[in-house]
C-alpha cells in the first residue's frame, strides 16, 4: 500500500473533511496566526459545505485549541504567545517585564473596587472583622496575546482608589509610597478549563501554572495577595541556585 492508498483526507464524515481543510490552511499560512476567520456564511459558500457542517467544522477546531472564539468579534486564527522566560529573583511587576522585552501591554478588566473579603483574602492580609478589600482582577495581554489571569488583592488603605490603576498597579503603589519590597511566591500545576480558558485562549484541559504571590512592606506588613493563573505554553520560570553550606 502506498500512503495514498490509505491516507485520504477527503475521507470520513463531512466536517472532519472541512476541518483538515481548515487546519491545512492555518498549517500552510493561508490564515496566518491572530487572523480573523472569514464569516461561517462565506467558508460555506466558498466551500460547498453546509452552515451546519462548517459550525462543526470550527467547533472542532475549538476544542483543539487551533480556533478561538472571542464574544461579540467572531472566531480567530489562535496564536501562541511569546515564550517568556522569567527570573524569580526580582520582585518586578508585569509591565515592568513586559515592557523590558519591548512587548506592548493591555488589559481586559474583570473586577475592579471593594469586595467583601474571602476566608483567604482575610487570612493572607490579615484583615479585620467587617473590613472589605481592594481587588483588581484582570486578563493581562502582551502584543494582543492573553498571557494571564490575575486577581490582585490589597486593604484598603493601600490601595484606596482601585479605579487609579488603569494599567500597572505596582505604578500606583509606587505612587504612594507602598510598592512592596518582598514578596513570597507559590507555583503550582493546574489544568485550565471553563471560562479562565476561552479568556487566556487556550483549548479546555491545557496546562497552567497557578502562581500565589504574597508581597510586603518593608515594616514587613502584607500589602498584595495575588493569585494568577498563567499560560503554561507562555513561560518558563527561571531561578539562580547557590550551594550553601
Ligand atoms: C506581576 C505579579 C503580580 C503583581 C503584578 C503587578 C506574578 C506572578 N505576579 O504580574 O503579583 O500584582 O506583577 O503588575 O509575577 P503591574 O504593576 O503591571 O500591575
Amino acid at each position: 500500500l502506498k500512503p495514498h492508498d490509505w491516507y485520504r483526507p477527503e475521507a470520513g464524515p463531512r466536517y472532519l473533511q472541512l476541518r483538515n481543510r481548515l487546519s491545512e490552511g492555518v498549517d500552510g499560512g493561508l490564515l496566518a496566526p491572530g487572523s480573523p476567520l472569514p464569516p461561517e456564511r462565506e467558508i460555506a459558500t466558498i466551500t460547498e459545505f453546509s452552515r451546519v457542517t462548517v459550525r462543526k467544522a470550527i467547533q472542532s477546531l475549538v476544542d483543539e485549541g487551533r480556533i478561538v472564539q472571542r464574544q461579540g468579534s467572531g472566531s480567530f486564527v489562535a496564536s501562541t504567545p511569546a515564550k517568556v522566560n522569567q527570573t524569580l529573583s526580582r520582585l518586578t511587576s508585569f509591565t515592568e517585564d513586559m515592557a523590558r522585552r519591548g512587548m506592548s501591554v493591555t488589559v481586559q478588566w474583570l473586577e475592579r473596587g471593594f469586595f467583601m473579603p474571602t476566608p483567604e483574602e482575610v487570612d493572607a492580609l490579615s484583615l479585620k472583622d467587617g473590613d472589605s478589600v481592594a481587588r483588581i482582577a484582570r486578563l493581562r495581554l502582551a502584543d494582543g496575546a492573553p498571557m494571564a489571569i490575575e486577581r490582585a488583592s490589597l486593604p484598603t488603605d493601600i490601595l484606596p482608589n482601585p479605579l487609579e490603576v488603569t494599567q500597572s498597579l505596582y505604578a500606583v503603589l509606587d505612587a504612594h509610597g507602598t510598592r512592596p519590597v518582598v514578596a513570597l511566591q507559590k507555583i503550582t500545576a493546574v489544568i485550565v478549563d471553563g471560562p479562565d480558558a476561552a479568556l487566556l485562549d487556550l483549548a479546555p484541559g491545557s496546562a497552567g501554572l497557578r502562581i500565589e504571590r504574597t508581597s510586603s512592606l518593608a515594616s514587613g506588613r502584607v500589602c498584595e495577595f495575588t493569585q494568577s493563573l498563567y499560560r503554561g505554553d507562555a513561560y518558563t520560570f527561571v531561578a539562580q541556585l547557590r550551594l550553601q553550606k
